[in-house]
């Protein structure tokens, strides 16, 4: 006879030993604590005798439907997943509160610009586009940057991403552009790539598509950190004052920390060592108490000047330059809070473009006009219920009172009779055309058509500015990046075709590209809707080099050490890395740690294999003379270092890591990047010169992406 065994019920997990804590609103979940029970529950809230074994007739008998705590365990589960976003699936999000700078009532009616140093509640979500939930962090791909203000006149929702423009003009165009950079439908990959011929071939076929593809193959897809990246409402909206006065809007969030990017190859590195990496990197930022924070910016203009400009301000595929018309701060963002649960939160947070509070306003943007469809749309999929509302992430925390009722998981339904308007018993809520949302009154007036404005057909200007305002190291990762993902498209007629455009855009850019790729006959420039090019000027904010932070503050610096690391070394330069405001990680052989010079010990956070310098900005190389020998012969110890030379990284040394660099083949090689430390008296200076985030110089001699 089979034996039986029992594992108890009420068994308790002591693996968290860290307390849950609640956000401020309290309102998302009540731990078992909160609620004084000690006694596990079904969902009917029914007392738990056993939840290790189901219910049986004998030991080894057949199960029971009359388990109801089985079959209500079950069936939870099996429907815990709900639909992932057709676009932006992947995505971290974090809680803050954006603060006004002064008021803004000269040019909007909307509250939460009113009041110097008012603070309101937000939320953001940050995402990649093209990729699974489950994909990787750093796939080349533009990133979603989408923001909820919870206002005290309703959610305003500024759903941008990382890139100022897109790829298309018209939003019957987007499941279009989608399909084509999703996985096949036939193979189902390439996963979180826009590496593949269908995303070429329409992007080639759809000329529109060209300056967003310059961003898209700039180091701006392969962002360092969600911290370092900035974000832009793309369209031109409106804002809207008391007096029923317009002014053009266009918004920019600009990250305190400046911008950064990582290298191709470090990308490549960084989704095999860490797929997770912006989402950690955000989660330990915040966690630790380095709140990142975004200046928020507005491009603010009239009719005249959108009437002078060279473009159509309705037209999402162009910008308007930092240096023609420059924008000015009138807030700041900061990101405080993790979420107490990712489904929860981020995962059922829903953002729409056409929550706008009174006082912002749509332009007709056709973009924009297709969006404010489809964001509303999509929440019914994806959410399961018009009650969508109901859920605390998306419940506006201003009051609010309408007679919308009923539906699926209704939480919230009016009370008493009246439940329309208007109504004769003087209850319930009234419109107020003073106080609620009024449209801009333009006039508009035109044949109906499918139509696609002329002032939109220049394609290539802009995409030129973009390229010619890179810094040469820039302009390289642009045409590597091009070659890379066109290598990776199987049909030439693909490849010509975007090399055709290439030469609309710049020819050294085009014969770049086209001799990486091996094309031997040079196609024609492809047909242009506007004959002339316009030559603009560059437009220096366009770079990320050029502008960049000169401080490393926020970022990491990875210090390898080994048994009698030099103690006095490694805390002079902790302590010279924390004052900089950034942080240290330390790398050994050993998980458990390292016993140093002076018998301390310290604990490690990675290992060798599991700590690569592509998750670090810089790294020092501290091992003893004693385990000097061991650390050569640990290939991972070598790339370790040839990968933070090929990806021109500060390196600082003592003189017992000359052999790993010389097996690195890098000793040969030192530049002014790599800085010897031969005492706790250099560590201030070699964390000085950090602040230059990379040895730009070293680039053309290493030959890396
Ligand atoms: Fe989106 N987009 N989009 N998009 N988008 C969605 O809405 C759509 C566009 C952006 O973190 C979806 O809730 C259309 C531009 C972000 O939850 C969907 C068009 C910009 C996010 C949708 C665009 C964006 C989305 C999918 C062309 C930058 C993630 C899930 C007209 C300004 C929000 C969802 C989050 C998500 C539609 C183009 C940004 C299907 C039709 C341009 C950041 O509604």
């Amino acid at each position: 006879m089979a034996k039986t065994s029992k594992r108890s019920a009420g068994h308790t997990s002591t693996v968290h030993d860290q307390k849950l804590t609640r956000g401020e609103g309290g309102e998302l979940h009540q731990t078992a604590e909160d609620l004084g029970l000690e006694v596990m529950t079904t969902a009917q809230g029914g007392p738990v005798a056993d939840d290790q074994n189901s219910l049986k007739i004998g030991p080894r008998g057949p199960v029971l439907m009359e388990d109801f705590h089985f079959r209500e365990k079950m069936f939870h589960f099996d429907h815990e997943r709900i639909p992932e976003r057709v676009v932006h699936a992947r995505g971290y999000g974090a809680h803050g509160f954006f603060e006004t700078y002064k008021s803004l009532s000269k040019y909007t009616r909307a509250d939460l610009f009113q009041r110097e140093g008012e603070r309101t509640p937000a939320f953001v979500r940050f995402s990649t586009v093209a990729g699974s939930k489950g994909s990787f962090d750093l796939a080349r791909d533009v990133r979603g940057f989408a923001v909820k203000i919870y206002t005290k006149e309703g959610n305003w929702d500024l759903v941008g991403n990382n890139i100022p423009v897109f790829f298309i003009q018209d939003a019957i165009k987007f499941p279009d552009v989608i399909h084509a950079v999703k996985e096949d439908p036939d193979s189902a990959f390439p996963q979180a790539q826009s590496a593949h011929d269908t995303f070429w071939d329409f992007i080639s076929l759809t000329p529109e598509s060209m300056h967003m593809v310059m961003w898209q193959m700039s180091d701006r897809t392969i962002p360092r950190s969600f911290r370092f990246m900035e974000g832009f409402g793309v369209h031109t909206f409106r804002l809207v004052n008391a007096k029923n006065e317009s002014t053009f809007v266009k918004f920019h969030w600009k990250p305190k920390l400046g911008l950064q990017s990582v290298l191709w190859n470090e990308a490549v590195k960084i989704n095999g060592a860490d797929p997770d990496f912006h989402r950690r990197d955000l989660w330990t930022a915040i966690q630790s108490g380095n709140f990142p924070e975004w200046e928020l910016q507005v491009q603010l203009f009239d009719q005249a000047f959108a009437d002078g400009f060279d473009f159509d301000i309705l037209d999402p595929t162009k910008i308007i330059p930092e240096e023609v018309l420059p924008p000015i701060a009138i807030g700041r963002l900061v990101l405080d809070r993790m979420p107490d649960n990712f489904f929860a939160e981020t995962e059922q947070v829903a953002f729409m473009t056409q929550n706008v509070p009174p006082g912002i306003d749509f332009s007709n943007d056709p973009l924009l006009q297709g969006r404010n469809f489809s964001y509303l749309d999509t929440q019914l999929k994806r959410l399961g219920s018009p009650n969508f509302t109901h859920l605390p992430i998306n419940a506006p925390k201003c009051p609010f009172a309408h007679f919308q009722q009923d539906g699926h998981m209704a939480m919230r339904n009016p009370v008493g009779r009246i439940n329309y308007q208007p109504n004769s018993f003087g209850e319930g809520p009234r419109e107020s055309p003073s106080r609620g949302f009024v449209p801009f009154p333009e006039a508009e007036e035109g044949a109906k058509a499918r139509f696609r404005a002329e002032s939109f057909a220049d394609h290539y200007s802009q995409a030129r500015q973009f390229f010619i305002s890179q810094t040469r190291g820039e302009q390289h990762h642009i045409a590597n990046a091009l070659t890379f993902e066109l290598s990776k498209c199987k049909l030439p007629v693909i490849r010509e075709r975007v090399v055709s455009h290439l030469l609309n855009i710049d020819e050294g850019l085009a014969n770049r590209v086209a001799a990486a790729l091996g094309i031997k006959t040079m196609p024609e420039p492809a047909d242009a809707a506007v004959p002339t090019r316009q030559d603009l000027p560059p437009s220096p904010a366009l770079s990320i080099v050029e502008r960049g932070p000169k401080r490393f503050e926020g970022r990491k610096l990875g210090i390898l050490i080994t048994d009698g690391t030099d103690a006095a070394v490694l805390k002079a330069l902790q302590a010279a890395v924390t004052k900089a405001g950034a942080v240290v990680e330390l790398i050994a052989p050993k998980v458990g740690g390292a016993t140093l010079s002076d018998g301390s010990f310290v604990e490690a956070d990675q290992m060798i294999d599991g700590g690569p310098s592509v998750l670090y900005d810089a790294v020092a190389l501290l091992p003893s003379e004693a385990e000097i020998d061991a650390l050569v012969q640990e290939s991972t110890a070598r790339d370790f270092v040839a990968d933070a030379f090929a990806h021109c990284k500060f390196i600082g040394y003592v003189t017992a890591a000359e052999p790993l660099l010389a097996k690195a083949a890098v000793l040969d090689s030192l530049d002014e990047g790599c800085i010897k430390l031969d005492g706790a008296k250099d560590a201030t200076g070699f964390v000085g010169e950090l602040g230059q985030l990379r040895v730009w110089a070293r680039e053309p001699t290493v030959k890396m992406n």
